[in-house]
């Protein structure tokens, strides 16, 4: 009876595995080259929902938002100032990225937070300008 009374509550407590979701929102600072707020903030093994907004109304230049590591910021950086931004959807130093952005439009994507740290990321059309830190939490 007691085997059968733990089995139940064993049932009860069942975990889900469903990971935590997080909305992150931000965007180009109007027409200035530079992101509006320059830092955000989510816990590890989140599944963000990113949204980029290009607040842009007068200048027609494309901005992208570009999540990479600490440590390889910057030879990305000088790679994307030596190609005119061009970004390498293989490139392993790049964690994710939103794709480049009109005036106007607003992006989104999805990813999983990576383990906690701090993370930086950038415009690759604007890769000395633009950027910002993703601090991910425990
Ligand atoms: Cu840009």
């Amino acid at each position: 009876m007691l085997v059968l009374l733990l089995i139940f509550l064993g049932c009860g407590h069942r975990r889900t595995s469903e990971p935590q979701v997080v909305d992150l929102y931000i965007e180009t600072d109007g027409d200035f080259i530079a992101f509006r707020q320059n830092t955000l903030t989510c816990p590890a093994g989140a599944l963000v929902h990113l949204a980029f907004h290009h607040a842009g109304r007068l200048v027609t230049v494309r901005h992208n938002w570009v999540l990479t590591h600490a440590d390889q910021l910057e030879s990305l950086s000088k790679d994307f100032s030596a190609n005119d931004g061009v970004l390498s959807k293989d490139d392993p130093r790049v964690i994710t990225a939103t794709p480049l952005c009109d005036k106007g439009e607003t992006v989104r994507i999805q990813f999983t937070a990576p383990s906690p740290g701090d993370y930086p990321f950038l415009c690759s059309t604007h890769p000395e300008d633009m950027r910002g830190i993703l601090h991910v939490t425990k």
